[in-house]
């Protein structure tokens, strides 16, 4: 965004051409959130980002958290607290709060508190495409999808009204397409909040079995409110007329309208903002009134599964189809064309000229377009790390990476890298490599992963002495996400200096006994630290420390004002 401050301007009815993303640090602002605590991830870094930027001036409390099940308690503890808070996290952060959502589901919140979860259909920037809107459902949260970056400013407002109406959590459900659309958002008012108090009541916040046991009722009571809350949320409801009837919701709702369009079809369309707990009347009203029903969503049945059911109990002769019956994808992103593909199919109607017109200039498109995988970029430090590690280990040993620029190092001609499945993992899949495999084995962490997910598995390898070499390259930044500071580099998310908590006393502490720190391009001590470590008899860490080129040159512009940035 060229100018956050824009989002600090309190004039209610003004528009702006904002990413989804940005209207959700709106909404924020406008909601009177308190304290926001995330960590970084596409599709959803935008939100902190922008509300970095402008944190201080709007009164909030924002932290880059060192994951996202801390970030996620941070954002709890102020709830619990009386404040309103915000957490917001890509969707496979979302696996790392869980443990905490879901039993924060059963103590409940005071001040308002919502946790963004952004999913990434078509794994743009993600390892996974799971649909999260199964974390709704599974922690028994109200769930709201919006469709573009207007409705995520409203509804983002409107989840921290029905959380404190219920005291429940509440998901804000994007997807990439939401969060990186710009669109134009109107202003409401900022709101200034007065801030709650903590109130003491163990047996509701303290979750020891007698008291869970308790709680699990109140929570199911407090969905049945949701689910009338649903039935009267203006973000569920009906638009155009037909004897065809479209159930959709989020992003998909824009393909529906095209797609409709593209191909010559009337419909009634139940469009569904609250998608977690149903409006099961709503629905039952509506199947009724249509011949035949269509659920298009992006990723996994939800809805249509759960529209079949109210479909056998309201409205059977009414048949329901969707991707169940192989009609739309249960993969990938959605868009006009594949929605309008598989209505044609259902509705056994000829696609015509007009789509294949659109059809065509997408594959034009495709055809002219250079492919750009992504690579690392020239002098970055990684380079020197993964050259080093090769030649160290003559290319023989198995390399467990993780996540973050330096995963691109297993493309040739580096090839550093032949496992890696999510964040932190790196340390425990080469512990269990180790205890298979005769080959020497190197576990490869970012400094911003080693601080999110990695340290247990540390503490593991030094208590279980599995013998690898944990690579750390610390670049000093959340490089991949938007060069986030972290813990190792001495900065705020609000800007201010802290701590800088430096990775090798970490590692010292969690009792392994080699540990070097080198700067890879001194290249031959790089070399001969690897090789160093290879031969140690127990678990060894190798920092290779050198700043992140993209900062560095961020720096010397901001230094000598004449370097172009
Ligand atoms: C659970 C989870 N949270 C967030 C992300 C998004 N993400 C991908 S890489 C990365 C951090 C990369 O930083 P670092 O480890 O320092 O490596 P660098 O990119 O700087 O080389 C993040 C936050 C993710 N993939 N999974």
């Amino acid at each position: 965004m060229r100018d956050p401050q824009v989002l600090l301007e309190d004039k209610p009815g003004d528009k702006h051409l904002l990413l989804g993303n940005e209207a959700v640090a709106r909404g924020a602002l406008e909601a009177g959130v308190h304290v926001v605590a995330v960590y970084p991830g596409t599709p959803a870094s935008e939100i902190g980002d922008t509300i970095a930027q402008i944190s201080e001036d709007a009164g909030i409390y924002m932290e880059y958290s060192t994951n996202e099940k801390v970030a996620l308690e941070v954002a709890a503890g102020a709830s619990l607290a009386g404040a309103r808070a915000l957490t917001a996290m890509k969707m496979v952060g979302l696996n790392v709060a869980s443990d905490t959502l879901i039993t924060l589901a059963y103590t409940g919140v005071r001040g308002g508190f919502v946790t963004v979860s952004a999913d990434d259909p078509n794994c743009f920037s993600s390892q996974n495409e799971q649909d999260n809107r199964y974390y709704a459902l599974l922690a028994n949260i109200p769930c709201l999808e919006p469709s573009n970056p207007q409705e995520a400013r409203e509804m983002l407002l409107s989840a921290f009204e029905i959380s404190e109406e219920l005291e429940l959590p509440v998901m804000l459900r994007m997807v990439t397409r939401v969060s990186h659309t710009r669109g134009i958002v109107t202003f409401g008012y900022i709101k200034k909040r007065e801030v709650g108090s903590f109130v003491r009541d163990p047996e509701r916040f303290v979750m020891v079995p007698a008291n869970s046991r308790r709680r699990h009722p109140v929570l199911l009571e407090k969905m049945k409110l949701a689910s009338k809350i649903a039935e009267r949320s203006t973000y569920n409801t009906i638009l155009g007329t037909g004897t065809l009837g479209l159930i959709t919701s989020g992003v998909s709702y824009n393909y529906c309208v095209e797609a409709l369009r593209l191909i010559g079809v009337s419909a009634k369309v139940l469009k569904l903002g609250m998608t977690y707990p149903l409006p099961v009347d709503l629905i039952s009203k509506f199947l009724q009134s249509v011949h035949k029903a269509v659920v298009v969503e992006e990723l996994e049945p939800f809805l249509e599964v759960q529209v079949k059911a109210i479909a056998q109990e309201a409205a059977k002769d009414v048949e329901v189809f969707g991707k169940l019956k192989g009609f739309f994808p249960r993969d990938g992103e959605f868009s006009t064309e594949i929605v309008a593909q598989g209505l044609s199919k259902i509705l056994g109607k000829n696609l015509g000229s007009s789509f294949e017109i659109v059809e065509n200039k997408a594959a034009q498109a495709n055809r002219v377009a250079p492919p750009r995988p992504p690579m690392l970029c020239p002098g970055c430090p990684h380079m020197a790390s993964f050259h080093a590690i090769k030649v160290a280990t003559e290319g023989k040993a198995i390399v467990s990476t993780d996540i973050g620029c330096y995963t691109l190092g297993y493309q040739p001609p580096l090839s550093v890298g032949d496992v890696m499945i999510s964040m932190g993992a790196s340390v425990g899949i080469a512990a269990g490599l180790t205890k298979v495999t005769g080959d020497p084995v190197i576990g490869v962490v970012g400094d911003s992963t080693f601080f999110h997910a990695s340290i247990p598995g540390l503490i593991n390898a030094a208590y279980n002495n599995h013998r690898f070499v944990y690579v750390v390259l610390d670049n000093m930044a959340t490089a991949m996400t938007g060069h986030q500071p972290h813990p190792g580099t001495g900065l705020t998310a609000m800007g201010k200096a802290t701590k800088r908590i430096m990775i090798e006393d970490i590692a010292r502490a969690c009792g392994i006994d080699f540990v070097k720190v080198v700067d890879p391009f001194q290249f031959e001590n790089a070399v001969s630290a690897m090789k160093e470590a290879t031969r140690h008899t127990g678990p060894a860490v190798v920092v290779f420390r050198g700043p992140c080129v993209e900062v560095k040159s961020r720096q010397r512009a901001a230094a000598d004002q004449s370097v172009p940035v």
